[in-house]
């Protein structure tokens, strides 16, 4: 199987790298952001719940994210690999990742981060907010604290994939095209 963790700080092109990579590779795409989103708009009560952390540019609470990755691997028997969108977003998440793969005899193949500087993410957010219609990517302060969420309790879960010889970086600046050719070339090559 091929099990890919898409990762890299808000706006960096996860969801718009994921969509090409999909279709490229036949892979079930998990995104947690949009799984969240679904929630939201459903009006759940895990969606409710979500919708006041996401609003503040907060991350949901590990153990909500976690079962929600477990039941869509669950509901996925046949697939000939997935690929992990927005998650894992910190230490545990990665080592429960970890571990439901371990459950179904098999583990992440190679994690892809993308690298993107503080000043450009937000210059992509800002401009995606004016028709995303979320309250997240709308205002100033709301991204800086997503970035700065991302710098305290994401970038180390790099560092739990390189302790494990898996982490690729790649470059997140510059034509969508040539940023989907290095993450192609960083699969193919691994
Ligand atoms: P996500 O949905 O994961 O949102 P995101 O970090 O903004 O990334 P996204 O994939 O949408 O954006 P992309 O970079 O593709 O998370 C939203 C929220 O949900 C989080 O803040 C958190 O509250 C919660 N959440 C989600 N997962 C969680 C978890 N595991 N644990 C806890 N909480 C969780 O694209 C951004 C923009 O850039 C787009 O408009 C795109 O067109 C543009 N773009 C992309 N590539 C470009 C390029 N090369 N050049 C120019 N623009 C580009």
């Amino acid at each position: 199987m091929l099990n890919l963790v898409l990762f890299g700080p808000p706006g960096s092109g996860k969801g718009t790298q994921s969509a090409k990579l999909i279709e490229k590779y036949q892979l079930v795409h998990l995104s947690t952001g949009d799984i969240l989103r679904a929630e939201i708009k459903a009006q759940t009560p895990l969606g409710i719940d979500a919708k006041t952390r996401i609003d503040k540019g907060e991350l949901v609470p590990d153990e909500v994210v976690i079962n929600m990755i477990s039941n869509k691997l669950d509901q996925n028997h046949d697939a000939k690999g997935f690929i992990f969108d927005g998650f894992p977003r910190t230490t545990a998440q990665a080592e429960a990742l970890d571990n439901l793969l371990k459950g179904k005899g098999t583990s992440i193949s190679v994690m892809l981060a993308l690298d993107v500087d503080d000043q450009e993410l937000i210059n992509r957010i800002l401009l995606r907010g004016k028709d995303s219609g979320r309250a997240d990517d709308q205002d100033l302060s709301i991204i800086e604290n997503r970035i700065a969420i991302y710098n305290r309790e994401t970038a180390v879960v790099a560092d739990y994939y390189k302790a494990q010889g898996k982490l690729r970086l790649i470059h997140g600046v510059g034509s969508i095209d040539d940023i989907f050719a290095s993450l192609c070339s960083s699969i193919e090559n691994n």
